[in-house]
């Protein structure tokens, strides 16, 4: 049974955006796992804990036969084998790996809560998606992804600014 997830990532210690690729290449390299679209890099100011350096952020969509918590591991050992060492709660990081959506599933599990439960009012997640998926559907709410962005203050959406397009990363510029 393949199964559509969106996976968003992001990274603000160097080199940032190879690790965002590295992460990305991991996850791809699982046979359980497609990568099937990304969306550009963007850089975003860091949200939660301020002092600390700006993130890159992006989202991806993949298809997977990995049941929900399946992927939720294989998204934690690639944080582990990219160095992610946990400072302290909202602090920096190597790269982070956040499952958004899998399915239209909801689940709220102490693990693992989907959708992701602060997607709605993180601009540095949902200027990305709404690159690459505008019309994806919430479930419960059944909103899409550009409602969501539509109802975030500008305040919040200037601070995530293309970085990188997708075509350029692919060149290696
Ligand atoms: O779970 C996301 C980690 N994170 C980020 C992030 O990825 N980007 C920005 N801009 N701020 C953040 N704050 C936290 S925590």
């Amino acid at each position: 049974m393949m199964n559509t997830a969106y996976i968003g990532l992001g990274s603000n210690i160097e080199p940032r955006q190879q690790y965002l690729e590295d992460a990305i290449k991991k996850l791809d390299e699982n046979e359980q796992i497609t990568v099937e679209k990304k969306s550009s890099i963007y850089e975003t100011k860091p949200v939660g804990y301020t002092e600390q350096d700006y993130f890159l952020n992006m989202v991806i969509i993949i298809r997977t036969s990995l049941c929900n918590t399946d992927l939720l591991e294989f998204c934690q050992q690639i944080e582990r084998q990219l160095g992610r060492e946990k400072t302290f709660k909202n602090g920096p990081r190597t790269i982070d790996l956040d499952i958004l959506l899998y399915n239209s599933e909801y689940r709220d599990l102490e693990r693992l809560k989907l959708p992701h439960p602060r997607l709605h009012e993180r601009a540095f997640v949902l200027v990305p998606l709404c690159e690459i998926a505008p019309n994806v559907v919430m479930p419960i709410s059944g909103r899409t992804a550009n409602v969501l962005l539509e109802e975030l203050p500008q305040k919040d959406t200037d601070k995530v600014v293309l970085w990188k397009k997708d075509e350029d990363v692919e060149k290696g510029e």
